[in-house]
């Protein structure tokens, strides 16, 4: 464990053997201070709209097809904040604060050179299993992704391996013309260097972004090889019919990709750039923590997360306790008064028609159902 610090290398040992034994809850486990990270996985959302000219520009394409183009560069582009930002800010993947059940994070992009306003909204829509839902709009660009996100995790030969249960619905709606939906599934993670104490996240397997329009983007995920091979690679192909792609994408997904082949499509030429991360990105602006309700993230986790940062862990840990303390009576209070917890602004579904459809689609083409989707939250008041 050349990463860990000597003091917590015990502590460190006996984390990851509890995490090999019982391949469970990796939110409720006690890690060693050096791994956690003062961030709550209620932020999350926030890495879809870190380009967010790549999102507005979703809405300048000039038919269905260089629409769906265009999420799919979109897409490709939000993956190096989603997985990579926490190894750049903080060295390595850090255990992400647990969201207790209500936790709010409210966020905007500022409109810019006429790509419009942008909200987030984010709510904790479960505790056990943890499940975090989003809404992203921009209004003036007639857009909006919708999501939810729970994992499902185990551990094999050193690594943990993350299945991620839910989805995103990206919607275009144009005034007075047809609405557009995207389907977007979302990658298994393999999460390495877990002995050395310096966790990193590779992409797996394949993910898909079906279009209400036909349009079907087959996404491949590998990492290094084991002989060959770069990290983070990743292949995109385009299609409506998917034995014969009109546009494929290949490269790296934190750095560049490039268009590899084009048969049939006026809107990508072979070799141009498809996507280049290595220029800055735009993080989410939030309201100050002094006038934010106690629910909101950065405000709940205050005192837990200058006490993580500052290396006061004693001051971390003491209010952490009193955050789950204070929810345990709150649980048992609801139901001795028979009187369960109403979410903000989301309102649990048994079925999302959209994804039903979109998710079918997908099994037509390909013979993959996506994702098994227990869960569907879909926003009540915005
Ligand atoms: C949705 C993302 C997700 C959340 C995180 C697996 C993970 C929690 C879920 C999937 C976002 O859109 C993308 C990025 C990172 C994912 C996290 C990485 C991670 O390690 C945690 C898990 C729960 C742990 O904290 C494992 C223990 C830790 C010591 C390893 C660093």
């Amino acid at each position: 464990g050349g990463a860990v610090p000597a003091n917590q290398k015990s502590g460190w040992a006996s984390f990851v053997k509890s995490i090999a034994s019982f391949s469970g809850d990796l939110y409720s486990m006690t890690a060693p201070p050096f791994i956690l990270s003062p961030v709550s996985l209620t932020e999350f959302p926030a890495y879809w709209l870190e380009r967010p000219e790549l999102f507005a520009a979703i809405s300048d394409g000039v038919d269905a097809e260089d629409r769906a183009l265009r999420v799919l560069k979109w897409f490709i582009a939000t993956l190096k904040g989603q997985y990579t930002s926490r190894n750049e800010k903080m060295g390595s993947e850090k255990k992400p604060l647990n969201p207790v059940l209500g936790e709010l994070f409210y966020g905007t992009w500022p409109d810019q050179n006429g790509r419009g306003l942008t909200k987030l909204l984010v709510e904790q829509v479960s505790h056990h299993p943890p499940i975090t839902a989003y809404h992203i709009t921009n209004e003036s660009r007639n857009l909006t992704l919708s999501g939810h996100n729970a994992q499902k995790t185990s551990f094999s030969s050193g690594a943990i391996l993350v299945k991620q249960v839910g989805h995103a619905i990206l919607t275009y709606a144009p005034p007075g013309k047809d609405v557009e939906k995207y389907l977007i599934t979302l990658p298994r993670l393999r999460i390495d260097g877990i002995w050395y104490g310096a966790p990193y996240i590779e992409l797996t397997d394949n993910g898909y972004i079906q279009a209400s329009t036909g349009y079907l983007s087959t996404i491949e995920y590998k990492g290094k090889g084991y002989f060959s091979g770069k990290a983070h690679s990743i292949k995109a192909s385009f299609a409506v019919n998917p034995t014969s792609p009109i546009v494929v994408v290949e490269g790296q997904w934190d750095t560049v990709t490039k268009v590899t082949s084009v048969k049939g499509s006026k809107h990508a030429k072979t070799g141009e750039t498809f996507t280049d991360v290595t220029t800055p990105k735009e993080e989410v602006t939030v309201a100050p923590i002094e006038s934010q309700n106690e629910w909101e993230t950065r405000k709940l986790w205050q005192n837990v997360a200058n006490g993580i940062r500052s290396g006061d862990f004693e001051a971390a840990s003491k209010d952490k306790t009193r955050i789950e303390n204070e929810q345990r009576q709150r649980r048992k209070d609801e139901q001795a008064a028979g009187t369960p917890w109403q979410l903000k602004h989301f309102v649990h579904l048994d079925e999302d028609a959209d994804y039903v459809s979109l998710a079918a689609m997908i099994k037509d083409t390909t013979n993959v159902l996506p994702t098994e989707d227990c869960y569907v939250f879909k926003p009540s008041s915005v």
